[in-house]
């Protein structure tokens, strides 16, 4: 590893390093979702490493943030300052979805915690 390297990984100690790089990554701290759209292909399995960058001192969720999608049955929820990697099977028919969280910043009517999932052929 460069020196480059190491100064970049030490000047973001605060969040915490994805575990499986390879995953795509989606991020979420009071703000919104980081990036808040994803392009996936239809049918494919999708592996997505969903990120709380909150500590468990938020009064407003303890942390824990959501990302769900009615249609498509996905309901993930991860604690303060963790990730976990979900996997799912992207629907045959192309079209967007969006995904909210339903903890924080009241719930799922906010703009900002929303996101879209966009399926293409
Ligand atoms: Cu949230």
């Amino acid at each position: 590893m460069s020196a480059t390297a190491v100064g970049l990984v030490a000047s973001r100690l605060a969040v915490p390093a994805a575990s499986e790089p390879t995953a795509l990554q989606v991020r979420a701290d009071m703000a919104g979702f980081d990036p808040d759209g994803l392009t996936v292909t239809a049918g494919q399995t999708v592996r997505i490493e969903f990120t709380s960058l909150d500590t468990a001192f938020h009064s407003d969720g303890g942390g824990w943030h959501q990302l769900a999608i009615d249609e498509l049955g996905i309901d993930w929820k991860v604690g303060p300052q963790s990730s976990q990697v979900f996997r799912f099977r992207a629907p045959d028919q192309p079209g967007t979805y969006v995904w909210y969280c339903d903890i924080c910043c009241g719930g799922k009517e906010n703009p900002t915690m929303r996101g879209t999932l966009t399926v293409t052929a």
